[in-house]
This record gives C-alpha cells, structure tokens and sequence, in this order.
C-alpha cells in the first residue's frame, strides 16, 4: 500500500521539487499553497506523470481557521498522514530593525511560526491515533545563525530549530519521528518573495556561485523519509558547496 505525504507550501521551490520527488517514490501527496492555479495546474501535472494520487488544498497557514476546515476535514482515504513536511514559509524584507515594517514581520511570523504550529497541530492527532509518522520542518541556515538585517527571519527559523526538538520529545512516545533540515542558499522563487519582485536584487543573490537547487532538498528529505524505521536523521545542515555560513559564500 502507497505511503501519504502532506506537502505545504508545494506551489514552488523546495516545496514543489519534493512533491515530484515522493510522488517518483509512489507516494500519494497532499499539495498546498495560496496560488490556486499553480496549485491545481501542478496537481494535475502531479497525476499525469506518477502512478499516485494526488489532493491539492489550498489555504493560508497562516488562517488557522482556514487551515483547521481544509486539514481537519479530510476525506478518510487521505487521513492516514505518514508523512507531514512543513515547507510553507518566506522572508519578507532584509532591513535593519529601526527600517524594517512591522507587516513583514507579521508576515513571516505568521508563516514560518504560526503556520507550523497550526499545521502541525492538526496533522499530529492522525498520527497520535495511529503510533506512527515522520514530521520534518523545514529550518534553514539563518536557525543556526543569524545576519545583518536577517532579524526576524532568522529569529523565526530559530524558532523552528526550537520547536522541532520540543516536538521530538512531545511526540516521542508515540513512534513519531520529527527532523529538520535546514538548507543554505537554495536558488527558488525565496529571495523574489524577500524582495518583492525585484527580479534584479532576487537574482543578485545567486550571482558568481552554484547554489542549491531545490531538488537536491528534496532528495535529502526523501533519503530521511526512507530510513529504516528505528532511524530518524533528525537534523541537516545542507550547503551548496561554495557556502561556508551564512555570510560567508564564495563568488568567482
Ligand atoms: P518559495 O518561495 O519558492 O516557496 C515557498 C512556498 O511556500 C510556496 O509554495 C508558497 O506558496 C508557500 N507559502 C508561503 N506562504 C504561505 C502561506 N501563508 N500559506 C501557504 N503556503 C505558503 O521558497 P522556498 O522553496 O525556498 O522556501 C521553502 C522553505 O524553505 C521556506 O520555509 C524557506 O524559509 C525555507 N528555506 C529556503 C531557503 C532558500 O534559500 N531558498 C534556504 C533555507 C530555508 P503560495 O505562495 O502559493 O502560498
Ligand atoms: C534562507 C537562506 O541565508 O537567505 O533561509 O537566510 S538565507
């Protein structure tokens, strides 16, 4: 019998590569994201091309209202959830504190916090019943350290860093595994999101160096998934091989 994998945030990037990634490996995926098209159009792409089912939910994470009517409501084909991956997530900005807005804190807060926690929320009860899953929370490079005008963000992958090892232990005694990886520079749709379209300072930070693409995460994410079940890899640090931290790339 195929295994499950809810996706969040599987509209682009590292989200969208590791969908195509576990559906390759047959597994039925749950997709998310807020940009319904993409969403349907990738779920349809999904069907097409892997012998899996597919179910595409789109909702903000950030709505906990809405993210407890998409998820909490599941048709009971898709409740058996082995596999929950909380991708959804974004910088706004890349200002000082005394420049920075409060909206783009609000915003990446509410995604790369409160949408983790709402997702997880009511995604872990279906495996509690069951004495099994596997969670993995997408951290990043700036949870392990932090940068001018990195702020916020950082402070929420950190936050990330911090719940996923709170989680390890709360869902312990139910055979839950719960890892993280955390990736350095992955060249995704992140930085036009950071800055706001501006296609020129998006692509700027990819300049004079091979970054991650996003199917490298997802081939490390499914290597962790795959592991025998007395194995959780539960933390990785990936870097493109020209990134030494997180202010320290080097560019030819
Ligand atoms: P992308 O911008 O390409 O993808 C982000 C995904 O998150 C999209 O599918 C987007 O879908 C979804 N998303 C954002 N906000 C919400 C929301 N409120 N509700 C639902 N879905 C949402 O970036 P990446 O693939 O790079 O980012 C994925 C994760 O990886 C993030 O958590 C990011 O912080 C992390 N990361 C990225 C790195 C990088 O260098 N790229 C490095 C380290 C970590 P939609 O807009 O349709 O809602
Ligand atoms: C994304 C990588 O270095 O821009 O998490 O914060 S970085």
């Amino acid at each position: 019998m195929k295994k499950t994998a809810l996706i969040t945030g599987a509209t682009s990037g590292i989200g969208e590569a590791t969908a195509k990634r576990l559906a390759a490996g047959h597994y039925n995926v749950i997709i998310t994201g807020r940009r319904k098209d993409r969403l349907l159009a990738f779920s349809g792409y999904l069907k097409n091309t892997y012998p899996v089912d597919v179910l595409p939910l789109c909702f903000d994470v950030c709505d906990f209202e809405q993210t407890g009517k998409s998820l909490g409501s599941l048709p009971e084909s898709w409740q058996d959830i082995d596999i929950l991956i909380n991708n959804a997530g974004l910088a706004s900005g890349l200002e000082a504190l005394d420049n920075g807005q409060p909206d783009d804190w609000q915003r990446m807060i509410d995604t790369n916090i409160k949408g983790l926690l709402y997702v997880t929320k009511i995604i872990a009860p279906f495996m509690i019943a069951r004495r099994k899953g596997h969670i993995i929370n997408i951290g990043s490079i700036a949870g392990r350290e932090v940068y001018a005008n990195g702020n916020v963000y950082c402070a929420t992958k950190h936050a990330v860093d911090a719940l996923t090892k709170s989680m390890r232990m709360e869902f312990l005694p139910y055979g839950i595994r719960v890892s993280q990886v955390a990736p350095g520079a992955v060249e995704t749709e992140f930085s036009l999101v950071r800055f706001k379209g501006d296609r020129l300072r998006a692509d700027a930070v990819y300049e004079g160096f091979h970054p991650l693409e996003a199917a490298d995460i997802a081939d490390v994410i499914a290597y962790i998934i795959n592991c025998p079940p007395h194995v959780n890899i539960a933390d990785v640090l990936v870097l493109p091989a020209a990134q030494a931290g997180a202010t320290m790339i080097h560019r030819t």
